[in-house]
């Protein structure tokens, strides 16, 4: 993979860089644990970025709750609204594809994502498993019955939007996202937890560490003898369990890192 002089990593960001990948040469099982700063080079803002436009005024943490859904169910489905139209106009930038790439050199790659934009499977990774839900699955707010996405209103404008009602019992439609208060999806997390339990290396890209339980798993990987590498341009909670950190962006680190998988398979 080709990585021009602007997009070349510091030195002694490409110096963690070649570490990792001599980690990773040597692992038989890797996790990739994924957050919002994976798809901040897609145009996609972080959960924890200022709101713009109509959302400004809004605190994230506080829309996504299924309080504020009861409360105010067309701010929040509108601001769901919003963020589906900004996925759907994103694309997978090239550390997504150097993800894809990395299957290439480890015998079993699974991602685990925080993020509920399905830009992995989008770029083609085979193995992903989403904690937090999806932003393409919709269920209604009492009984969970499933709701077809197709039948979801898509406002062309950046706006509040009435939640559709459920056919089955008349409950608001609500996205199938995980809010604060609510559990994991069981067999998810069981595999999430699984696999961080008994990887040898764990590639944690583009989180803050602050959202529980998922900020576990990077400490569950290094109890269970596994190297952690961190790839995040700021410190975060997660650098505390991280033996490697590669200080950079994903869609300036991943590529480098493959390019140095790469070279190091040709030599
Ligand atoms: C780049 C970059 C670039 C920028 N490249 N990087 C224990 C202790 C304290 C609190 C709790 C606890 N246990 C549970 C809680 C409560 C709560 C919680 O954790 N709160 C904290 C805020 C304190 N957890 C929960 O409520 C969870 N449920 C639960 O525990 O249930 C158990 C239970 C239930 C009932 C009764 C009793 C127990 C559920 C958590 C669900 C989180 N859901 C959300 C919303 C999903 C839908 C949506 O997107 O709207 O998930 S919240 C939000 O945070 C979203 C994200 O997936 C998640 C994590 O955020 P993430 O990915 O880390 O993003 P950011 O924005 O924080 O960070 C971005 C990072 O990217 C930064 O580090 C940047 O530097 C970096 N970056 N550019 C690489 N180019």
């Amino acid at each position: 993979m080709w990585i021009t002089r602007s997009q070349a990593p510091a030195a002694d960001t490409a110096r963690a860089i070649a570490a990792a990948a001599g980690v990773l040469r040597a692992a038989q099982r890797v996790v990739v644990a994924t957050g919002a700063g994976m798809s901040c080079e897609s145009g996609i803002p972080t959960f924890r970025d200022a709101l713009t436009g109509l959302w400004a005024r809004y605190d994230p943490e506080e829309l996504a709750t299924e309080a504020a859904f009861r409360r105010h169910p067309a701010r929040v489905f509108g601001w769901y609204a919003w963020r589906r139209r900004l996925v759907r106009a994103a694309t997978p930038h090239p550390g997504y594809h150097a993800l894809v790439a990395l299957e290439r050199f480890v015998p079993e790659l699974v991602i685990v994502t925080q993020n509920v934009d399905g830009l992995h499977r989008r770029a083609g990774s085979r193995r992903v498993v989403e904690l937090h839900g999806s932003l393409d699955r919709f269920s209604c707010v009492d009984a969970r019955h499933p709701f077809p996405a197709a039948a979801a209103p898509e406002p062309a404008e950046d706006t509040e939007c009435e939640p559709p009602s459920c056919p089955e019992c008349g409950a608001p439609v609500r996205p199938d996202v995980v809010w604060f208060g609510e559990t994991l999806p069981a067999q998810a997390t069981a595999e999430a937890w699984d696999l961080a339990a008994s990887c040898q290396a764990m590639l944690v890209v583009g989180t803050s560490g602050l959202v529980q339980p998922a900020a576990q798993l990077p400490f569950i990987a290094r109890d269970g003898g596994a190297t952690v590498i961190e790839v995040n341009p700021d410190p975060t909670d997660v650098s505390a369990a991280a033996h490697i950190i590669c200080r950079g962006p994903a869609g300036v680190v991943l590529p480098a890192l493959v390019a140095a998988l790469t070279e190091g398979a040709a030599t």
